[in-house]
């Protein structure tokens, strides 16, 4: 790969300093922002990540701000996901969806007050889509992107890192809850969540000039627990099942087939946008599925296009997301299988850039 030319479109983090000094390897783009992918290694940081703590700059993951008295209808029409008895404090991942039911992103969603929200979007522009819903329905609502910038600390050593910079009470938090901790004299908001399987926490760090100071402390307090920099690592997310927005599932897929269903109340979803559309399709059911699938043989290149899952001549799916895994001595891949071919067991091959390859339909992820 070739180097990427800074640009204003092309936006820094408060963390990027601290990023560069820590030797980053590899960037990818997401919501116009650099995102951090290789350190040392994507292996070694995996290694890293699954025994000891990272830091790592997701300021990328921004955040869509509802304000005022709409907030909550708002809300509720942008998810199917029931919101009713849903309090300040919690965090929930919602699918958002068009009118066709179709994904537009698959963000975390804060609930501050009850006229006040984030929604902490994956890498599409969901602003423009919520604008234009504040605007037809003329709804009482400010909504735009603050000065927010979340900082993910992950990993088994994360709840002893973070307590030495935020107290022992930062422990308490609940998964998918948040509370108000205190920096230099900043109230942060800090959850118990992250895109790994690892454990850890989310600090939505604002204004986004105190974001190198908090590196900082990280990074000192941490140094004998081996803490580095780190970012969202591809294969322990494959592992954990950790979908990923706009490459295992597009405006093309709906939540169904995304296996986000469960997330899915569409009876009671009363207003959502899409509603119409995602009730007809929960009555039939998906006729393809995301699944986990296991390819067989060597060390598969980077997946950048969809591969062709095959019976034979016949297309029954794709692979979207795949890597290597070390613990797991398989290369482990996200893919899309039609409802005829997707029992668990089920052998089928991949068109792979590395040639054609034995794949198992698995039950469940790995972790
Ligand atoms: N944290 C925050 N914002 C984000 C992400 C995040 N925005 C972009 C992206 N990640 C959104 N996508 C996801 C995907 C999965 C999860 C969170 C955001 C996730 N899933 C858990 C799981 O599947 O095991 C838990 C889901 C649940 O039980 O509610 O955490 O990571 N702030």
């Amino acid at each position: 790969m070739v180097a990427l030319s800074p640009s204003r479109r092309l936006r820094r983090t408060p963390f990027s300093e601290g990023v560069e000094a820590a030797g980053v390897k590899a960037y990818t783009v997401y919501n116009h922002m650099l995102l951090p992918t290789v350190f040392r290694s994507v292996e070694e940081d995996y290694r890293h990540l699954k025994s000891a703590v990272q830091v790592w700059d997701v300021a990328c993951e921004r955040q869509v701000e509802l304000r005022g008295p709409d907030a909550g209808r708002l809300m509720q029409m942008l998810t199917p996901r029931d919101l009713r008895g849903v309090n300040p404090g919690r965090c929930l991942y919602v699918p958002i969806v068009d009118e066709t039911g179709g994904m537009l992103n698959d963000p975390v969603a804060i609930k501050l007050a009850e006229d006040r929200w984030w929604i902490s979007i994956a890498d599409s522009d969901l602003l423009y889509w919520v604008k234009g819903i504040v605007h037809g329905w003329r709804l009482d609502v400010l909504v735009d992107e603050p000065d927010v910038s979340p900082l993910a600390v992950q990993g088994p050593l994360a709840d002893d890192l973070m307590a030495r910079v935020f107290g022992d009470s930062v422990r308490d938090v609940r998964f998918f809850r948040y509370s108000i901790f205190d920096f230099e004299g900043y109230p942060l908001v800090i959850a118990r969540s992250g895109y790994s399987k690892q454990g850890g926490f989310e600090i939505y760090v604002s204004p986004g000039s105190i974001g190198m100071a908090l590196w900082n402390a990280l990074m000192a307090e941490g140094r004998d627990l081996d803490v580095r920099a780190g970012c969202p690592n591809l294969i322990e997310r494959i592992e954990g099942g950790l979908l990923s927005y706009g490459n295992d599932m597009t405006r093309e897929n709906t939540p169904h087939e995304c296996g986000l269903g469960k997330f899915c109340d569409t009876h009671s979803a009363i207003g959502c946008v899409g509603r119409d559309a995602l009730l007809r399709v929960a009555i039939e059911g998906p006729v393809r599925q995301i699944r986990p699938l296991e390819i067989e043989g060597e060390a598969v290149p980077a997946c950048d296009r969809l591969w062709p899952v095959v019976d034979g001549d016949r297309r029954v799916g794709h692979v979207s997301s795949a890597a290597w895994s070390p613990d797991f001595g398989t290369n482990v891949a996200i893919g899309m299988v039609r409802m005829t071919h997707w029992d668990p067991g089920t052998r089928l091959e991949v068109e792979t850039p590395a040639g054609r390859r034995p794949v198992l339909v698995r039950d469940t992820f790995w972790i």
